[in-house]
């Protein structure tokens, strides 16, 4: 970790003490991280006596959807749902907390309601190049696991000065935040993020049960729609990049929602002679973007360069607009296989 964490927990600290009513902001298609770090920035900031409601882009993914249990759903809000009530709410506060996103635009559709905000704006990210010129204070560090663990190590200290507490329901969200973000420790795991979870074991979160809602509550048509990928449309380049379309017909099919795609990006990496994975999914006149790659390869250069996008080092995200980019949608494979041999061939 290269973060100062005493330093940046008593900035937060101090922003918080001045504050009453705050929104936390995550990105666009909100992931355990997004949420869990939102959740457990909430849980802190009601054990200081603020209002606080955590603000997302679109909605939770429906393998999500425990984490919302008991009191947490009335704490969330959604844009695509309910515009009115998170302007209103976001016009109200004195105080923004970003999570989980480097850069305004990650927030879509919230991203001039953020601007429109005169409250000074906290950024709390774990992704490479935060757009620092936007915040009053930016809390970004690269070498950990996720904005949940980044989120814990600053409660924690506050929580030694007598600022709040994290109490079972933070710590619940943190760690599930933390487990998908590292997709259960596999990626991103640094000796800072196995202490974390040390601790909050020792605390009694019950993190068995969060592998199993997480990873075990998907429907029939998840799997059956990744049989299908990895049979049908599994393409491996002559540089070695898997890569996967999947179009809007292939979503409706399989009656695909956002969440259920999750992860089928990491599965062409266990074939060892694949470096890097690309799976592409067909959105409103454009494709989602998702890259990862195994050390040595950089997804987020790769996604940098050619899909309006970026992130981890091994894990990005981009954007592939039709017409723009390519003609349409078909056009797709073509502009990968194009691209991938630019970038390995020619050393982009
Ligand atoms: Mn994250």
């Amino acid at each position: 970790m290269t973060v100062d964490i005493p330093h940046s927990a008593a900035l937060l600290g101090q922003y918080a003490a001045s504050c009453k009513k705050v929104a936390t902001i995550a990105h666009t298609h909100p992931d355990g991280d997004a949420l869990g770090s939102s959740l457990g920035m909430a849980c802190w900031l009601e054990s200081l006596g603020k209002d606080v409601r955590c603000i997302f882009p679109d909605p939770i993914s429906s393998n999500l959807a425990f984490l919302l249990e008991g009191g947490a759903k009335a704490r969330c809000l959604v844009y695509t749902d309910d515009a009115d009530a998170v302007k209103s709410w976001i016009a109200g506060c004195d105080l923004l907390i970003i999570l989980d996103m480097n850069c305004l635009s990650r927030g879509a559709g919230l991203e001039e309601v953020i601007k429109a905000s005169k409250a000074p704006r906290v950024l709390i990210d774990h992704h490479l190049n935060p757009q620092r010129e936007e915040f009053s204070l930016t809390i970004s560090e690269t070498e950990i696991s996720s904005t949940s663990e980044l989120v814990y190590w600053l409660l924690k200290e506050l929580e030694g000065k007598g600022m709040g507490n994290i109490d079972p329901e933070a710590g619940n969200a943190l760690m599930a935040g933390m487990t998908t973000d590292t997709n259960n420790f596999a990626n991103s795991t640094w000796p800072s993020t196995l202490e974390m979870a040390s601790q909050l074991l020792a605390a009694g979160v019950n993190r068995d049960a969060i592998v199993e809602k997480v990873n075990w509550h998907y429907g029939e048509n998840r799997l059956r729609a990744l049989g299908m990928l990895l049979d049908r449309r599994l393409t491996i380049t002559p540089q070695n990049v898997a890569y996967m379309v999947l179009y809007k017909e292939d979503l409706e099919a399989y009656n695909l929602g956002d969440g259920d795609t999750e992860g089928f990006v990491n599965m062409p990496l266990a074939i060892s002679r694949v470096r890097m994975s690309i799976l592409i999914k067909e959105d409103k006149e454009h494709f989602r973007v998702s890259v990862r790659s195994k050390k040595g390869t950089s997804a987020q250069n790769y996604t940098k360069i050619y899909c309006h996008g970026g992130g981890h080092e091994n894990a990005a995200g981009g954007k592939l607009f039709f017409p723009g980019d390519i003609a349409n949608q078909k056009e797709a494979p073509a502009f990968l296989e194009r691209t991938v041999k630019e970038f390995f061939d020619e050393g982009k």
